[in-house]
């Protein structure tokens, strides 16, 4: 463990403010990061304060001025070199993510790999920044539009993917002519300082110190000033709806850009024409993966009657024979939760769901053992029941059971977030059901696979209380430019839009 931290270059206390390879001196408190398996100290922070955060956005508006003139191909070069960085470090990374976040270790890895894919991805994108052109309405006059960098972007992340969800800003952000302030989750320290100086040295290397920044510090001081200064054109936020509600209402107080994405609901819906054995394979791992601490976990699922009891039992057994442990070990495929904390609304969410008439099938344990270890739990439910229609991080599964597709999609619906959903089911017209602009209303709707672990190719978000924002593939760049209008006339005379004459 000392080792891989060396390696990485995490210091026992390493200051909680960047800019490029160079550290500001903080003094801040001192916040140990722990491994959430064994409750031990890895290494600590010393925070930073409103005076580091100042320093940040002078530097990483200087890197902005600079880096926005560098040709988008050029900048994906340079973006194209920090993904080599990630693939050469790819095993230490995923390893910190198993080390600080409890992930198993097929996902720390599988999470570098989303970066360095989110990094291939950026590069193509940085070729194609592509605008429309229209016809103009008057003779001899051209219409189109552009992109153009944008300013620097603040980057919160939320500690679930300490390494993932800063790749799918920072990669587009940067190939847009962006740079980026990154405020990671304290609960993830390590992992954004193992990235940030892996990375930061690519951008000094081509002359852009403060492209990328990093700032750890307390939401009250360090959060509120970066979301309140307009400096900063956008702020990708990630984490809960709690949270997204405050920088939504700062940031669109300044008329700023928000790109928001946070708590998901989701649905697996298990139809009684559906391949059984995808189904449970699909809820378990979009249940219990990741320990239920994905935006994407399934929460809640929905059986036909048809098939609800056979499924049920069968679903408890899968569960009931689930390794717990030691996430660094093969075989493992739960881990443990964040901290005391998450192990404790945990607890809460069960005897809600049990006070309000859930029934538990299996699970609602805590290990007893160092580390904040639980048992993936199973709840019977009924979709009107308070506690469904919200968002636990922890691997707490509502089942319901209906027995027309319309109840099930209509209960898909009613939660007030709306990221991912599923359904299973080998009917043509159920899954078109499913998939029609009356069907599932989320941001991310599956067939035949579960909620959770989405590719990079699309674009991630979804609605309502998730907060609308969409990252990493398809056009998602466009949150990280302005767009320009340009009309250019090489006639000789002048005239109006909509048939105005103005003679003078
Ligand atoms: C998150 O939990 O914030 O689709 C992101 C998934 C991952 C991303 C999850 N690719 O589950």
């Amino acid at each position: 463990m000392k080792d891989l931290l060396a390696r990485l270059g995490i210091d026992e206390i390493s200051s909680g403010a960047w800019i490029g390879s160079r550290a500001l001196p903080t003094s801040g408190a001192v916040v140990g990061c722990a491994d959430p398996s064994t409750g031990q100290t890895l290494a600590s922070v010393r925070l930073a304060g409103p005076e580091q955060l100042e320093e940040v956005i002078r530097a990483s508006q200087q890197a902005f001025e600079a880096w926005r003139s560098v040709p988008a191909p050029k900048r994906g070069e340079v973006v194209r070199q920090m993904g080599e960085v990630l693939r050469a470090h790819k095993d230490d990374l995923g390893r910190l993510v198993t080390l600080e976040v409890g992930k198993v270790l097929s996902e720390g890895l599988g999470e570098v790999q989303e970066s360095i894919d989110m990094a291939d991805l950026a590069v193509g994108m940085s070729r194609q920044l592509y605008g429309l052109s229209m016809h103009s309405e008057r003779a001899s006059h051209r219409m189109y539009e552009q992109w153009h960098p944008l300013g620097p972007v603040g980057v919160i992340t939320a500690f679930n993917f300490p390494n993932a969800v800063w790749a799918w800003n920072t990669m587009v952000a940067l190939i847009s002519g962006d740079s980026v302030i990154w405020k990671p989750s304290i609960k993830a320290s390590l992992n954004a300082l193992a990235m940030h100086r892996l990375l930061a040295p690519v951008a000094e290397a081509h002359g852009f110190p403060g492209l990328l920044t990093l700032i750890m510090g307390a939401d009250a001081d360090v959060g509120e000033a970066l979301i309140h200064d307009r400096r900063i054109p956008l702020i990708s936020a990630t984490g809960s709806t709690r949270m997204g509600r405050r920088v939504g209402q700062v940031v669109a107080g300044r008329l700023g850009r928000c790109l928001l994405e946070l708590g998901g609901n989701n649905a697996i819906i298990v139809h009684k024409d559906a391949d059984l054995e995808l189904a449970l394979r699909g809820i378990a791992f979009g249940a219990v993966g990741t320990a239920g601490q994905r935006c994407t976990s399934t929460r809640r699922v929905m059986l036909h009657r048809d098939i609800a009891e056979g499924f049920l039992d069968r679903l408890v057994a899968l569960y009931e024979r689930l390794p717990i442990g030691d996430p660094s070990l093969p075989g493992t495929l739960v881990g443990p939760l964040i901290d005391a904390l998450a192990v404790e609304q945990y607890r809460e969410a069960i005897e809600q769901a049990r006070a309000q008439g859930g029934q538990v099938l299996t699970g609602a344990e805590v290990l007893d053992r160092p580390g904040f270890f639980v048992r993936p739990t199973i709840i019977r439910a009924r979709p009107d029941m308070p506690i469904c229609r919200e968002e636990t991080f922890a691997p707490i599964l509502y089942a319901m059971v209906f027995d027309e597709l319309e109840q099930a999609i209509a209960w898909n619906n009613d939660v007030p977030q709306g990221l991912s959903s599923s359904i299973f089911t080998d009917g043509f017209r159920a899954a078109e059901r499913f998939l029609s602009a009356t069907g599932s209303d989320c941001g991310i709707a599956n067939v035949n696979i579960g909620t959770s672990g989405a590719e990079i190719g699309g674009a991630f978000g979804g609605e309502k209380e998730t907060g609308g924002g969409r990252e990493a593939g398809s056009d998602s760049w466009k949150a990280y430019m302005r767009r320009q209008t340009c009309t250019l006339n090489w006639g000789t005379d002048l005239p109006l839009a909509q048939g105005v004459s103005f003679d003078v």
